[in-house]
């Protein structure tokens, strides 16, 4: 195991669960090795410290995934944090999509943000009767590592609000948050096509139109980040048999939009890539999955994917350096 869990922590008690904290070092990429995880959401937090959100990848021979065999079965969010990016705390599962009462299953793609002491976590879940749609949930926490209830008991996005996506019930998926400089928090989601909308301050409630940002190439997986003056819509795009990512930046957030090209190739043995921009102690970083990590005999898949981090860095201009994915990665 190329990972060492060097020690245990610490019991953590959260509403009657038992977290395990566990320690691991970052020998380079993938980045964690004690689980499959797939759809990184960096998030930086006031006590300092980088917290990173992502799926939990369990497709197993004889755990058949909602894709196939070796599809998706992602049943839960993890969650891991850092100080220095060398050393990180693995602090289980935060949430399940069945915490949502309305919702079936299916942990696909999150993002949390801290606004006020609170942690607002946006994700995608399947919902139950009567909705049967991919939908954009909210939960909210008041620590980093949840609890994380249910903000508002039903769906922040579902499918009968978006009916001018391309891929109908389907569209509903991967939201990305963020809180411009006077305050405003912007929403942006989907698959096929790329949603955007602002939220009312109190982050639960979708304010005013819904309208689409037409992005060259766009498949699903965007991630909303602003610097300088400048917002990047940074996301998973279409490459030659898998996907890649690209990058689009704008003066104002509902465009217009200019392309800028691919920032990675494809993940290493991977359909499916997914972005997650971060600023941490004045260095710039890109998450991504990839799917080469080989766990308890079980080898690479569609739906056994794992987080990778590499350097990410800025031209003058503002536009961004092709990202190398490396086995390095930022490891010391
Ligand atoms: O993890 C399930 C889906 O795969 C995500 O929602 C997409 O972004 C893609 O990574």
């Amino acid at each position: 195991m190329k990972k060492i869990i060097t020690s245990l922590a610490a019991i953590t008690l959260f509403s009657s669960a038992i977290t395990a904290q566990t320690t691991l070092k970052n020998t380079g990429n993938p980045l964690f090795t004690d689980n499959y995880t797939a759809d990184p959401a960096p998030m930086v937090a006031s006590d300092g410290k980088l917290y990173l959100y992502c799926g939990h990848d369990e497709c197993f021979e004889d755990s058949v995934g909602f894709e196939g065999q070796y599809g998706f079965n992602i049943t839960e969010w993890l969650c891991y944090s850092t100080e220095d990016m060398q050393t990180w705390t693995s602090h289980g599962s935060i949430m399940k999509p069945t915490d949502f009462k309305w919702a079936k299953g299916e942990a696909w793609a999150a993002q949390a943000i801290e606004k006020d002491g609170k942690f607002y976590f946006y994700t995608t879940v399947q919902a139950a009767d009567p909705l049967n749609c991919k939908c954009v949930a909210v939960a909210v926490a008041d620590s980093p590592t949840g609890p994380f209830k249910d903000a508002i008991g039903k769906p922040l996005v579902e499918d009968k609000m978006t009916p001018n996506g391309e891929r109908g019930w389907w569209n509903d998926i991967d939201p990305t948050i963020l809180i411009d400089d006077d305050g405003t928090p912007w929403l942006c989601w989907g698959n096929g096509t790329c949603f955007l909308a602002r939220l009312k301050k109190n982050m639960v409630e979708i304010d005013g139109e819904i309208i689409t940002l037409p992005m060259q190439n766009y498949v699903e997986g965007p991630w909303l980040s602003k610097r300088n003056g400048l917002y990047y819509l940074t996301y998973a795009s279409m490459g030659k048999g898998s996907e890649t990512i690209s990058y689009a930046t704008a003066k104002n957030i509902t465009g217009p939009w200019t392309f800028q090209g691919e920032l990675t190739g494809s993940g290493k043995d991977s359909f499916t890539i997914h972005p997650g921009l971060i600023n941490f102690k004045g260095k710039d970083y890109l998450f991504y999955h990839n799917s080469t990590l080989s766990l308890n005999g079980y080898g690479p898949a569609t739906g056994r994917r794992s987080v990778c981090v590499d350097k990410l860095k800025y031209n003058a201009d503002g536009t961004m350096q092709k990202v190398i994915q490396t086995e390095k990665g930022v490891s010391k």
